[in-house]
């Protein structure tokens, strides 16, 4: 099963990133728009793994201290890769998230998890392999938005009739 950790997100905060997603929706060559309900924070993926490995995740996060954390969400961003361009919206820098992402990871190696190690970068995923159908892409400004959460979700990555779609398996608070 391919799986990954994240961080849900409130329905204001999905309701203001549909809101700059638009931008990349109505000036689109091409690009694979992120559905509202998959919108979330990763924060660690893991990959395909066996049900063994399934139960060791779930031991870490059973055993891990869960802080409340405000984040804030504040810039949008991109990263090239090697499908194309990705967009997102950025979290403020918050050492909070850093160290709880650390004891994460540092969880999962300990459980001989294996997880992508490349740096963390806190992002919402908006558009991928994108390519604008006219120049300039007019970046939409943030008001930057505060949200709390206080849980984390062993997450599900899969397709159902050819659609990507990410399912809670286990929610940690
Ligand atoms: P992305 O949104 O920047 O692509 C599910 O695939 C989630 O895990 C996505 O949020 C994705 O980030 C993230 N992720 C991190 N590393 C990944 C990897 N090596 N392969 C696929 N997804 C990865």
């Amino acid at each position: 099963m391919r799986v990954f950790i994240a961080i849900q997100l409130p329905t204001d905060v999905i309701d203001e990133l549909i809101r700059v997603q638009a931008v990349f929706k109505s000036n689109r060559r091409r690009g694979n728009l992120t559905t509202p309900q998959n919108l979330h924070l990763t924060l660690a993926f893991i990959g395909d793994v066996e049900t063994t490995v399934l139960e060791r995740v779930d031991q870490v996060l059973e055993n891990l201290e869960i802080p409340e954390l405000t984040l804030t969400l504040d810039h949008v961003g991109s990263f090239d890769r090697r499908d194309g361009v990705v967009w997102w919206v950025g979290l403020k820098p918050n050492a909070q998230l850093m160290a709880f992402q650390r004891q994460l990871t540092e969880g999962l190696r300990e459980a001989d998890v294996p997880y992508d190690a490349k740096p963390f970068r806190p992002h919402l995923t908006l558009v991928r392999n994108y390519a604008p159908a006219h120049e300039p892409v007019m970046l939409p400004v943030i008001q930057p938005l505060s949200f709390s959460t206080h849980s984390v979700t062993l997450m599900r990555s899969h397709r159902i009739n050819d659609q990507l779609v990410y399912t809670p398996l286990a929610i940690y608070s």
